[in-house]
Order: C-alpha cells, then structure tokens, then sequence
C-alpha cells in the first residue's frame, strides 16, 4: 500500500492525530475566547483562527525541548505545542495574576513563559525578530545545537527590525528560522498594498538565504519545510525565511469590524481553505480519524477549555502593587 503523505514524512499516525488535536484546541480556545469578549466578561481578542495549520504544523518540526522561540501574538498553536496550557491562556485573556506571560498586565497575545523558552515579546510588531536572532547568535558563539524560531504577519515584514534582524541573520548564517504567516491582511490593508513583489519569501535573496512559500493551510506542508530549515540550521549552514500562505478568517481583533473592508463573498471562498476541517478529512481519509472518535476528541477538548474558562474566571486579580514588580530592583530580590 502507498504510504500517506505524514508517513513520507516520518510522522506516525498519533504524531497526526496530537497535530489535529492541538489545532482544534487552538480554534475552540479562540471561538470561546470571542463569546467571553462579547459576554463582556474578557477585554480583547487576537485570533489565531486560520492560521493554526502553519502555525501546529511548524512547531512540530521543531525541538520542543531545546528550541527558543518568539512567537506572534496570533500563535496560539505554536505556544500550545510549546507547553502552555488552556489554563493559562485563559489566564491571560482574563489579565489575572496567574497569568503565566505577564501576570494580568499585559494584552492577550503577549507570549512569554521561560521554562518553556518562549520569549518575551512586546507590542512593536517584529521587534521579535532581532530578539530571535540574537538568542541564535548566542547557540552559535556557544556552539549549543538549538536553533530559534520567530514569526510574524507579512505587514510586519515591511518593518525596518525585519531588515535588520534578516541581514544580521544571514550575514553571520545563524540558526534561526523566520516564519512569516502571510493571512493576506494587516488590519484593514489588503496583500496587495502591502508588497510591492510577488511573495514575501522573494526578499530572502537580499538577505542570502533560501526563500520559500507554503500552504499555510495544510501543517504537512509547513511541517516539512520547516524541518528542512531546522536541519540546516543545526548543521551550520544559517537561516531560511518561510512564507506560510493563509487567511485570517476572524477581524483583526474583537476591537475592529472587518466589515468594512473586506466583502463576505470574499471571506466565504477562504472559509473553504480552513484548516481544520480540511486536516480532519485528510485524516479521516487516511483511516486514522472517524465520526465517532472526531466527536471524542471534540468532547474532551470541549470539557478542557470548560475547565480552562471556570479556573481562570475564578481567579484572583493581582494586587495592586504587583504593578512595581520586575519594574525596579528590590532589596534582596533576584530579579
Ligand atoms: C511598529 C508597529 N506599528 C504598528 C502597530 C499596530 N499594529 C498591530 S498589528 C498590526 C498589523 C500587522 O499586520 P500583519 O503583520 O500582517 O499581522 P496580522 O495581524 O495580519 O497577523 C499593526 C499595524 C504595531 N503594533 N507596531
Ligand atoms: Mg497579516
């Protein structure tokens, strides 16, 4: 029998099967995320919601032991791979104090969690791509074998940190990895006013590295080049860009009306493309998925993000004077 495209790639069909599950617990996190928003009971939302093919699919090409990475404030499949949990992302949308990435201060989004080496981000967008390559500078000069991760959308990339960091990174071939998740929107500004060549892989040349567009929405695809990366990253050979081609299927966060700028005919075509319940027919196809287990896993994951709600709903706020911490040294204090 012919192997199935995730056994040519050397994932087994429970590597297949956690991919989708952790896809689906990005998605119904988010979905829940929006009723909590519009309940009036969370301040803001900032979906991954189309892009958790690219996003699940990249991670698990990754090392999750060893690996650093600084990821954007739509990867939520990426920092559940990572180790972050349902419970602290719920954490986080409700701003309480145990909130994982900032203890309630920051927005949403704004991941950081070390002992899962996930850097700090801040709010500039792609100020996380230098960060990123500077912690690959550090495993080159102590010639550690790990290699970092970044992401960003493809507005960001017209940000001067994306030169700098990219010219840096390839100048001196450090093992980084930049994954730009092209969604086709930066709020209300379509592709098309955005970049002025065809794909944004096309500016890894300038930067002498290989360039290379993918189908954001199918994780096998951004699975496999993104391991291509990682290889070549941990054998010395420097950093690639991807492209990974998506859709934002949300507005750009719950304080934006995307009605405005973009048709509903134009969303219903790219609902097509979604990601999840084209992963769930592959897998269904393939035999590793049916009704009945698809209901199973829905349920469980349903039951989590239940939980995840209730526990961070009940939690305290931090108190008042948190706010000072991390902020001046303190007397006897390490940080
Ligand atoms: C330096 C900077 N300029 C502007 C903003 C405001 N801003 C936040 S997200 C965003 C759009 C980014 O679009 P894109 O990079 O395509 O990412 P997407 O939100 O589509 O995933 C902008 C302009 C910012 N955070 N930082
Ligand atoms: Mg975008």
């Amino acid at each position: 029998m012919a192997h199935s495209r995730h056994e040519e790639l050397g994932l087994t069909n429970e590597d297949v099967l956690q991919m989708y599950e952790t896809m689906v617990m990005a998605r119904r996190l988010d979905e829940r995320m929006w009723l909590l928003n519009r309940a009036g009971k969370i301040p803001f939302v900032i979906s991954c919601q189309g892009q958790e093919a690219a996003q699940v699919g990249a991670a698990f090409a990754l090392n999750k032991e060893k690996d650093w990475i600084a990821p954007y404030y739509r990867d939520m499949g990426v920092v559940l791979h990572f180790g972050m949990t349902p419970r602290e992302l719920m954490l986080s949308a409700f701003a309480k104090a145990e909130d994982p990435n900032s203890g309630g201060r920051q927005m949403p989004g704004h991941f950081g969690q070390r002992k899962n080496r996930i850097l700090t981000g801040s709010s500039p967008v792609t100020t996380q791509l230098p960060h990123a390559v500077g912690v690959a500078l550090a495993a080159k000069m102590k010639k550690e074998d790990f290699v970092t991760f970044v992401t960003l959308g493809e507005g960001s990339s017209n940000q001067g940190d994306f030169h700098e960091g990219m010219n840096f990174a390839g100048v001196h071939k450090l093992p980084t990895i930049v994954m730009v998740e092209n969604n086709k929107y930066a709020i209300s500004v379509p592709l098309e006013k955005q970049l002025a060549c065809e794909n944004v892989s096309d500016r890894a040349v300038g930067y002498g590295m290989p360039g290379v567009t993918v189908d954001g929405t199918d994780p096998l695809d951004v699975f496999k080049v993104v391991k291509e990366a990682a290889d070549r990253a941990r054998s010395g050979e420097g950093p690639s860009l991807i492209e990974a081609v998506c859709y934002r299927l949300t507005a750009h966060s719950s304080d934006d009306d995307h009605r405005l700028y973009r048709d509903a005919e134009e969303l219903e075509q790219e609902r097509k493309l979604d990601p999840i319940p084209k992963f769930s027919a592959y897998l269904k196809e393939a035999g590793i998925l049916d009704e009945a287990s698809e209901k199973e896993l829905e349920e469980r994951i349903s039951a989590i993000v239940n939980e995840a709600t209730d526990y961070a709903e009940k939690a305290p706020y931090a108190e008042p004077e948190y706010a000072l911490r991390h902020v001046y040294k303190e007397e006897g204090g390490d940080e």
